[in-house]
Formats: structure tokens, sequence, C-alpha cells
């Protein structure tokens, strides 16, 4: 057992090295050959298990693109590369660095504190120098994402989840009729039936050409925005994030006075979220106060954001009842529920770990049930992007860094294979 536990330990190594481009981290070759935002700070907690110097310049280089008015981009174009779209061209943003114009889950600022602490010596430089990079993107956030207290997104790409059911509503009230001609390059790499439809790329790309149009300035596109959705990804993430800020601050005695504000507006907005209708923390639409009625993964990061919620348990014991390998980015019972495409059914090991690790910070039993079951999953099924719950097929992407990352960092860790 132990060898097969070594085995992939070296695999996920391999992969790491193989998408490493320099200091920076790809997700894949050949489907995203940029940096992306959170799939870069889970690629810190992997390089963490064999590499802590290489882990920090991993989140120097991400926050290298971080742009004057405090945002960090959700891709960084360091490298022209034809077999993305929309590539730099389309975006034409004006960072430091070439990039896209809107942001991803902060869960950098959670995973320094890790880095810090697992080598506080290493750790002090990197933590002084990206600590006021990293408020000033909290404050970014809560200047320019915040509604009621909960953390909003302007574009489905800025949760991270992508496709979720959760936008469906508010998507379908963007009518995308002139976005013109465009030739998407994800279906070079992956089968159709696994990704986003064409009315859901028609509405990323319109999005984005309505940031270029109005220069990417956060305040002209605040006005009359089209889609606006309150999203515990990045309400959990950022709640978490900036608990962890405080508390390198405090290591470091830096300034920490305005995130304890940030916090507790955090911990109000996060409450609007609760729907009880589902038993759980859902999405809504800031634009009309309609939740979206989804029971996704998401639902379920309140512990990993600090809250502690019983109820919240329950819930997430009657979606994992009838699923081996973890929580689905759609729960089973429901009618929209596609076992292959992207966010609408499978099972993704960061998310896993993200769910899981809050659960462990307080001692539910269903924490280290989740880890192993990512452990097995990713043992058993490869390091592909994401997985069918029911059998744990792998889909999307191959050999990719996130799913090596939470290999090393978390799933194979103390894993029992049988
Ligand atoms: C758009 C890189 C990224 C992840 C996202 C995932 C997917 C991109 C895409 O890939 O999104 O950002 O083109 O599909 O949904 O979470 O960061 O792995």
């Amino acid at each position: 057992m132990q060898a097969i536990k070594d085995e992939l330990d070296r695999r996920a190594i391999q992969i790491m090295r193989d998408n490493d481009r320099g200091g920076y981290t790809i997700p894949t070759h050949g489907l995203y050959p940029y940096q992306w935002n959170w799939d870069s700070a889970f690629a810190a907690l992997g390089f963490a298990a064999f590499d802590p110097a290489r882990a920090w310049r991993e989140l120097e280089i991400l926050y290298s693109g971080q742009w004057m008015d405090g945002m960090v981009p959700h891709i960084l174009f360091h490298r022209p590369d034809p077999g993305y779209f929309p590539g730099p061209d389309v975006w034409q943003c004006r960072g430091p660095l070439p990039s896209s114009g809107i942001t991803q889950p902060p869960v950098s600022l959670s995973f320094a504190r890790r880095l810090y602490e697992a080598n506080p010596a290493m750790g002090a430089v990197p933590v002084r120098m990206l600590f006021d990079p990293m408020r000033r993107w909290v404050q970014w956030f809560m200047a320019w994402r915040q509604h009621e207290g909960a953390i909003c997104i302007a574009h489905p790409w800025e949760s991270g989840r992508d496709n979720a059911a959760d936008w469906d509503k508010a998507m379908a009230a963007i009518d995308p009729h002139d976005v013109g001609h465009y030739v998407r390059r994800d279906l070079d790499h992956v089968h159709a039936a696994m990704r986003p439809t064409k009315d859901d790329y028609d509405r990323y790309i319109w999005l984005v050409q309505r940031g270029r149009r109005l220069g990417w300035h956060a305040p002209s596109m605040a006005v009359d925005q089209p889609f606006f959705v309150a999203d515990p990804t990045m309400t959990f993430t950022l709640m978490r994030g900036v608990r962890d800020l405080i508390w390198l601050g405090e290591q470091q005695g830096l300034p920490t006075a305005s995130l304890w504000n940030d916090l507790q507006m955090l911990e109000q907005g996060a409450e609007t979220l609760w729907n009880p209708e589902i038993g759980a923390y859902d999405s809504k639409n800031a634009l009309d106060g309609a939740f979206s009625g989804t029971l996704s993964n998401a639902s379920f990061l309140a512990w990993y954001g600090g809250i502690d919620r019983p109820d919240l348990a329950e819930t997430l014991m009657q979606v994992l009842r009838p699923l081996p390998y973890g929580v689905p980015s759609l729960a089973l019972q429901d009618e929209r529920f596609d076992p292959k495409r992207y966010w609408r059914g499978p099972v993704w090991g960061v998310l896993n770990m993200l769910v899981g690790m809050g659960l462990e910070d307080f001692g539910y039993p269903q924490g280290p049930a989740l880890r192993q079951m990512t452990g097995r999953l990713i043992a058993s099924h490869g390091f592909a992007e994401y997985f069918d719950p029911r059998d744990g097929a792998p889909a999307g992407g191959g050999s990719f860094t996130w799913t090596a990352a939470v290999w090393l960092a978390w799933a194979g860790v103390d894993v029992q294979l049988a």
C-alpha cells in the first residue's frame, strides 16, 4: 500500500513540475495555457509539500499582476498562446501584465497563512511583501463586489464555478444577440458534453465585451450591471481569507483594523445567503433579491468560512448519502443535475478539499471522511480536472495541477487505500 501511495506522490509532483512555467503554474497543458488565480493558490499548496520556496514564488507572481485598483485578475497571460479563447487581445486590459478583467475566489489569502505556518522563518519576508497587496484586494472586493455584506460575482467565471446552475436565471436575463462571431478553443481539447453550452458562452463573451467597452473601469461597470449575483464561494473564501490575513498581520505586527470591519460585514452578509427552502447557503441575485434554489458544493463552504451550522450538516448528509466520492457541484436530486457537465454535477477535488477542511476545523466526522473519499477518488481515477460523482469516471482535462496539489496537500496525506 505504501508503494502505491509513493507512486501517486511521485506522479503528483511530476504533474506539478510539468505544468511549471518557471515560477508560475498552468492548470493543464493545452486546455488552460496561462496562470489562473485560484488554481495558482492551490498550486502553491502543492509545491509547499516538496519545495516551499517555489510555493511562495507562485503567489508572488500571482500578485505581480495586481491592478492599481487592487483587483487580482483571474488569468495572467504571461506568454501568448493561441490555444485558449478568450485571450489577451479579446480582454484588452490595462494591468501591469496582460490579464483578464475579472477576478476569482481569493483562496490565496488563506493558503499564504498555511505556507507561513509550515515554515514561519521562510514565510516572514513574503508575508510582509504580500500583506498590503492582499489587504488592497480585500478592499477591492468590499468596494466593488459587495452587496448587503455578501460578495457578488459580475461574471460567472469569477466564481470559478462557471456554468453552475446557480447562475441560470440571472444569465437568462442577458440578451447576447449582438455578441458577434467568435471561435471557442476549449472544444478542441474536451468533448462538448463536458463543457458549458453555446448559450453560456455567448453570455460569457458578451459580458467580456461590455467590460472592454467600459475600459474595465470599476465605477463605470457598476452602473446598470447586467449580472451581479451574491455567491457563497466568494463570500466564504473571502471571509476565511480575511480571518487568515488578520492572523498573519498579528504575527508580523502589521495593521489589521480595517480587516476586522470587513469581517464583521461579511459575517452579516453570509446570513443573507441562507435559504431555508433548501436548508443551506444559496446564491442570490443582487439585482432582484431572488435565491437561485441551488444546492451546490459551495453551499457547504460555511465551515471553511468559519461558521458552524449543525443544520447544514444534516443537509450535507443527504447530499452525500448516494455518492461515494464527495460533494457534487449540483445535488443528485436536482432535475438540472448532469454528471459530466462541468459545474452542473461533477465532483471537484478542490471543492471537496475546501468543504472538508472547514468540517475538519469544527471536528465533524464528515471532514476526515471527505478527505478519504477524495484520496480514493484520485488514487483510483487519476489527476483529472473533475469526475463523475456517481462512479468517479475522470472528465475534462487530464494531468491537472490542482488535483495533484489537492493530493499532495490534503487528500493523499493519510489516505487509506483498500
Ligand atoms: C474560465 C482553470 C479554470 C478554473 C475554473 C474552471 C475553468 C475557465 C474556462 O478553468 O474556467 O476561467 O475556460 O473554463 O471553471 O474554476 O479556475 O482551471
